[in-house]
């Protein structure tokens, strides 16, 4: 089980490739794992690892073989572990190829009674908060005509799931950072926080109600500081400046709002600067979970289905995250999620009343979740006990 091919197709954004990626790399570093990532959009993945070159069909990057994922498909001969990344279609040599793979295993097997080998199909799926997800977690679905058999993995919160990504050493590195977080201000030509300065990040789909946040930062009764990541709801934000746009670099004042553009930061860079804010706005999956182990009170956009069919996936984790939480608090970030993903006002004052008991709450959260095994050791179990 030592040979991983990790399939991503981008559908949009860049947590398709976010997730892979962060798994592709903890699999070898961690688990010595040889691993190919073979994703379809280059310039995606280019964007959270700069490191990429976009043009290349095939490179190394910190030991991983990243394959532009073309059609026709070449001829691979399969890894032992095929990860196909948020249920995207493997191409049909690939499985054909992994069909004969467990076929020849299959009729050495009956001869020599060697230890039967093949590959292990696996569709790792979408994060889910919702409590059916346990069921279906590491089932089986035979293949309706080839050898095969593919097995659904589904990320999530609980033990009855396959948990989240967690590298080794995350928590020593992040507490390394907030305890001395001035090197990172530097780095972002960012001024050392006032003490009754919020600095919060903010990373939203087009939709969101940027600009009812921006108007309660405004009139907040405490400063606050907003970084937006370049190329991230800078429209909406330039609109509400009455600027045409905003670059990196770029800030604006109004009230008791400073808000400062940086540049779209590298995957890890990105870590860091949660780490370091006090309140993080997220989307998506990926920097949802990382604002979870950035042990601070986190906002968070959840990706939009149609038929509002992404709601309950936003009240299931609500429901779970806010256990332990006391009541008045546990309100207050309730009132700003419904907010934030039905385009509402947002009480922020209300929220910076509450921020002592959500930031312990985000710490309790953060090692509660870490008590759970992570994915990428479910993944290498599962494998090894199938
Ligand atoms: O970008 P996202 O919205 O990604 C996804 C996709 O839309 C996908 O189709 C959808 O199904 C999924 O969300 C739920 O949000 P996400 O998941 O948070 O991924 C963003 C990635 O970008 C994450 O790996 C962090 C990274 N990032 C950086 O590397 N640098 C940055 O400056 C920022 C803001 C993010």
């Amino acid at each position: 089980m030592m040979r991983w091919d990790i399939f991503c197709h981008v559908v949009d954004n860049y947590g398709d490739v976010g997730v892979c990626w962060r798994l592709a790399r903890q699999l070898a570093t961690e688990f010595g794992m040889t691993v190919r990532l073979l994703v379809d959009d280059l310039g995606s993945l280019q964007r959270i690892c700069p490191e990429v070159d976009s043009n290349l069909t095939a490179q190394y990057i910190r030991n991983i073989q990243i394959l532009h994922w073309i059609e026709p498909f070449p001829n691979l001969v399969p890894a032992d572990v095929v990860i196909e990344a948020f249920g995207c279609e493997l191409p049909a040599n690939y499985v054909m190829a992994m069909a004969m793979a467990v076929a020849s295993s299959q009729a050495v097997d009956s001869v020599d009674m060697k230890e039967k080998e093949g590959c292990m199909w696996i569709n790792l799926e979408y994060l889910s908060t919702e409590s059916w997800v346990e069921g279906y977690h590491r089932l089986a679905s035979p293949h309706p005509r080839l050898p095969l058999t593919k097995y659904f993995f589904f990320p999530g919160f609980t033990a009855a799931t396959g948990g989240v990504i967690q590298e080794a050493g995350l928590f020593a590195q992040r507490d390394s950072l907030q305890s001395d977080p001035a090197k990172l201000w530097h780095e972002l030509s960012i001024p050392v926080p006032a003490s009754d300065e919020t600095i919060v990040s903010l990373f939203c789909y087009d939709h969101a109600p940027v600009g009812h946040l921006l108007e309660a930062w405004v009139i907040s009764t405490s400063p606050v500081r907003c970084l937006l990541p370049e190329g991230v709801a800078s429209r909406q934000a330039a609109a509400w400046a009455g600027q045409s746009r905003l670059v990196a670099g770029d800030s604006v004042q109004r009230g008791n709002l400073v808000l400062q553009v940086l540049p779209f930061v590298p995957q890890e860079n990105y870590d860091r600067l949660l780490w370091v804010c006090d309140c993080n706005f997220v989307r998506g999956e990926d920097s949802f979970v990382r604002a979870q182990w950035a042990a601070r009170p986190v906002i968070w956009q959840i990706y939009p289905q149609q038929e509002d069919a992404h709601l309950p996936k936003l009240e299931a984790f609500l429901n779970l995250y806010c256990q332990g939480l006391v009541q008045e608090a546990a309100d207050v970030l309730r009132a700003l999620h419904q907010g934030w993903n039905n385009n509402k006002q947002l009480d922020w004052d209300n929220f910076r009343r509450y921020h002592k008991a959500l930031q312990q709450h985000a710490i309790a959260w953060a090692e509660q979740l870490a008590q759970a095994p992570d994915l990428a050791s479910n993944l290498v179990n599962f494998c090894r006990n199938q």
